[in-house]
């Protein structure tokens, strides 16, 4: 019995240790036609093919897997080696994260990308300190209004229930005496639907994806900011890859964020007209409009400045610099 227990145990490991493919749970909150999500999908492809199946990436989408609050959490402690969230989720922690969520601070992909340059070593270092890694970030197009009906000035905002997906958003539908409420992005449709939000910030990819002209008339292209996602790896997980995987890995990471930033360039433009071609008008800003969110933003970028670390600070002097 024992001998037969150590031929199996013995011929059970020989065929193993040819195959040690592995197999990661990768979750982010975001639906499958989202195009970071495409993007991630085609990052575990190239991982997948770069390393012959050695280290095989499974997708778990829209918050299937781990609700977006806890993905983080989820990598930290090792739940799974690895995910992607919303950046700007982690400002709570240190509001070296939420930069790219402050408004009319970097509204281009020129600006977005010398943001992320400027942010990278710091919120690398914030990680470093969980033991996690950036692989990639990248940006969602930028953030514009959405509206039943034609928005002239920030009054007309007051009063409305607002959708939100993070603490500055939050802050903002506050500011401008709407009243905040923090949703999912795969739950947008449903929450309209219900009543429960009236109005909301987000890039054309998320409205179209989300098809807003079944309960909005109107889209203001307020270009505000360019929030990122980012895919984050527990190191330790990492560092137990082969060399030749982990290389795969970073390889295929660099790539995913070159790709993922020209796939939000094509996307702001062609989701903006797939709301034009179902029914949204499509509104420039009145000057009245753009002065009232400024001050709104100069506001937030005040308080941001007032209860931001000393690292945190350094990286709107780089940028700015
Ligand atoms: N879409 C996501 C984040 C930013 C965006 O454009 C959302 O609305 O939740």
């Amino acid at each position: 019995m024992m001998k037969k227990y150590a031929a199996a145990f013995v011929a059970t490991f020989a065929l193993a240790v040819p195959a040690i493919a592995e197999t990661w749970d990768m979750p982010t909150p975001y639906g499958d036609s989202t195009f970071h999500t495409v993007n991630i999908q085609q990052f575990a492809d190239d991982v997948a093919a770069a390393t012959n199946g050695d280290l095989t990436i499974t997708l778990h989408t829209a918050g299937s897997l781990f609700p977006h609050a806890e993905i983080k959490n989820a990598i930290r402690s090792r739940q799974v080696p690895l995910g992607e969230f919303f950046l700007s989720r982690l400002s709570n922690e240190d509001l070296a994260f939420g930069i790219d969520s402050q408004p009319f601070v970097a509204t281009s992909y020129e600006d977005a990308a010398k943001l992320w340059s400027a942010q990278k070593p710091v919120i690398t270092e914030l990680l470093a300190k969980e033991g996690l890694m950036p692989l990639f970030a990248v940006p969602w197009p930028a953030q514009g209004l959405y509206t039943n009906g034609e928005i002239a000035t920030v009054d007309d905002l007051a009063g409305l229930r607002f959708r939100a997906y993070n603490a500055a958003l939050e802050e903002f539908a506050t500011l401008a005496k709407a009243a905040p409420v923090q949703i999912e992005a795969s739950d947008i449709p449903q929450a309209f639907a219900t009543g429960q939000v009236q109005a909301m910030i987000t890039s054309p990819s998320t409205g179209a994806n989300s098809k807003a002209w079944d309960f909005l008339t109107h889209y203001t292209q307020i270009d505000a900011w360019l929030p990122k996602n980012i895919v984050v790896v527990n190191v330790r997980m990492f560092d137990a890859l082969s060399p030749e995987v982990q290389a795969a890995v970073l390889e295929a990471a660099a790539n995913a964020e070159t790709r993922g930033w020209e796939m939000s360039k094509a996307e702001a433009a062609t989701k903006t007209q797939v709301m034009a071609d179902n029914g949204i008008v499509i509104v420039t800003p009145s000057p009245e409009l753009v002065t009232g969110l400024q001050a709104i933003g100069s506001t937030m970028l005040e308080n941001w400045k007032d209860n931001a670390s000393d690292d945190a600070l350094s990286i709107l002097d780089t940028f700015l610099n």
